[in-house]
């Protein structure tokens, strides 16, 4: 007997992967437009411009998606390892849904009729309609009513179970939760201080370093906001879908707590060209984000430690025999190995970036759209793929067919096979040829620099299309799942580690170390360069 969630959880969960899965179909629909333009291959009709379907796909698959489905998850795997939920946390989770679903609507109406044609990252000045701004808002509102839930639920487990460590993933969650508070201040205040006075014409400009730099602050832990679901899956769950324990809990703990320290100091490696910030400050955040890059090793080696581990234990020789005994033929491990693959050059690119000096030669390139389609368009979205195709039919009571498996299986590759052409493109072009990014086609008055960007366009295209047959696949495999496979009962895969039995390292689950150590490295990388725009502020911008 497989022990399920409950009935009631179960549709909570499934709530959020009903919304992730119709962002996927509008945004990947845009993203498929966009190839096709940016190669000269189609021209939009004139009421609709290439920004505005950039926006959408940013917004939906980036933004939206991505919430949706880790509070869907992160909300499964609290109730997974530390029980029901109870009515309160429920309720918490139910609010925080509606709330960021309304929000959700009123920040797509407003791109869709053209009135918030400012890309995913809504940088001052191109301003938008207010209602935009306001749904934006309440998005994050959303997502903090429904983290508090979970958070509510392990510290639960913790008070009820004082003596005892408490389930690994439910840490994960709680540390993604306080990381996500923590971090989306900063969009807070720039969209409640500063973006929406502007918007509504209570104040003619605005700040554009400081918007930028408050919403870096939020931006890059963000992506560690995506990250994390899916290292909790590679630590957590892989390890029980091979058959074997995971290499370590303490050190999974461990990495979890580094990013939680390191995520958010490191924000202004997203604008290092920029004017307005002393030089210092940015070498300063350079080299804490090398330090985040350091859980990510972590990460990697105990991946491999992991896989090792078990195919020895089996009897595997030599020193890559263990790579036989993996499950070649389970798409629920198969896809979140791509995504593993994916990050080896993904994380590669990043540490490109993140280095000053290359920096000057990718920012703005379109090399960077490569860096995060290999980071959270492969390692992040395949893992993601892999988690619903064991999380829906556990929800839904249903069974992973052999035939869908055959066809998440086909899924995954394809993904994996259009995702590696269109990014390829997109890194080359970006960084050999200086191919800019967010620009729609054109033929710069005939200028021969830039008719070497196309052929690597219609490359893009060409990845565009398998990868849009690969989203269809996605829907198919969901819509099996969901309600047409045959009734059964398939198991939410929980690992056990090697050091399940040892107690937790000292201080990781200190909460209040934990705490004191993110606000204080936060204090130390961005008093000064905040500081510094209030002294004689430049006199700001108008709305575009
Ligand atoms: Fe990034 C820009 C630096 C990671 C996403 N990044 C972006 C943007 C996005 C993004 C969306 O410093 C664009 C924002 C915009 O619109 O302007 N990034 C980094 C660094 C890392 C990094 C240093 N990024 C990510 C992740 C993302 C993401 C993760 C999403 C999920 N990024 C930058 C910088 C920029 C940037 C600059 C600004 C560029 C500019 O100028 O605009 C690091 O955290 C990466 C560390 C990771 C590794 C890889 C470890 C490998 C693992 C897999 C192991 C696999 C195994 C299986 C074991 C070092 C864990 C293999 C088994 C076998 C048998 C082979
Ligand atoms: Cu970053």
């Amino acid at each position: 007997m497989i022990e399920r969630l409950s009935k009631q959880d179960s549709k909570l969960v499934m709530a959020h992967m009903y919304v992730a899965i119709s962002c996927l179909i509008l945004g990947g629909l845009a993203g498929l437009l966009q190839t096709f333009v940016r190669s000269g291959m189609l021209q939009l009709p004139k009421s609709i411009s290439y920004y505005q379907i950039l926006t959408v796909h940013g917004i939906v698959l980036a933004l939206v998606l991505t919430t949706f489905f880790i509070l869907g998850f992160q909300y499964s795997a609290v109730a997974k390892t530390c029980g029901n939920l109870t009515p309160l946390q429920r309720r918490l989770g139910w609010i925080g849904f509606f709330v960021m679903l309304i929000g959700t609507v009123m920040a797509a109406t407003m791109v869709l009729l053209n009135k918030a044609t400012v890309l995913y990252t809504f940088y001052a000045p191109l301003q938008a309609h207010v209602i935009f701004y306001v749904g934006m808002a309440l998005v994050v509102v959303g997502s903090w009513i429904s983290i508090l839930g979970q958070i509510l639920k392990y510290v639960e487990f913790k008070k009820q179970n004082p003596t005892k460590k408490s389930p690994l993933l439910s840490y994960m969650v709680t540390i993604n939760g306080v990381m996500w508070f923590v971090c989306s201040l900063g969009v807070a205040a720039t969209v409640l201080l500063q973006l929406i006075p502007w918007s509504l014409g209570l104040v003619e400009r605005v700040d554009v370093t400081l918007s930028r730099t408050l919403f870096w602050y939020f931006g890059h832990a963000l992506v560690y906001f995506w990250l994390l679901p899916a290292y909790m899956c590679w630590y957590a769950i892989v390890p029980k879908i091979i058959g074997g324990k995971a290499f370590s809990d303490n050190l999974a703990r461990m990495s979890f707590m580094l990013f939680l320290f390191f995520s958010i100091p490191v924000g202004i490696h997203h604008q290092l060209v920029e004017p307005g910030i002393e030089d210092f400050w940015k070498y300063f955040q350079v080299i804490l984000t090398f330090m985040v890059v350091v859980p990510s090793f972590m990460t990697a080696f105990s991946l491999f430690a992991t896989f090792e581990n078990h195919g020895r234990t089996l009897g595997f020789k030599g020193l890559f025999g263990w790579f036989k005994a993996l499950p070649w033929n389970d798409a629920r491990f198969v896809l979140p190995f791509l995504g593993m693959l994916a990050f080896i050059p993904g994380g590669a690119g990043g540490l490109v970036n993140a280095s000053a000096q290359m920096n000057g030669l990718i920012h703005n390139t379109i090399w960077v759209t490569g860096h995060f389609h290999l980071t959270v368009a492969s390692a992040v979205i395949l893992t993601f793929f892999g988690m619903m195709y064991w999380l829906i039919p556990h929800c839904t009571g249903r069974k992973l067919t052999k035939f869908t498996n055959k066809l998440a299986l086909i899924q995954g590759y394809t993904w994996a096979i259009g995702m590696t052409i269109m990014s390829a493109a997109m890194h080359y072009v970006g960084l050999v040829k200086g191919a800019p990014r967010r620009s729609t086609y054109s033929e710069y008055g005939g200028a021969k620099q830039a008719a070497e960007w196309i052929p690597y366009q219609v490359l893009q295209a060409v990845g565009g299309t398998i990868l849009f047959i690969s989203i269809i696949l996605v829907v198919m495999v969901f819509i099996q799942l969901a309600f047409l496979a045959p009734k059964g009962e398939e198991e939410y895969p929980v690992a056990q580690s090697l050091d399940e039995y040892q107690p937790v390292t000292k201080l990781v689950e200190n909460w209040r170390f934990l705490i004191v150590v993110t606000v204080l490295l936060i204090l130390i990388a961005y008093t000064v360069p905040i500081g510094q725009m209030f002294i004689d502020p430049p006199p700001g911008a108008k709305g575009l």
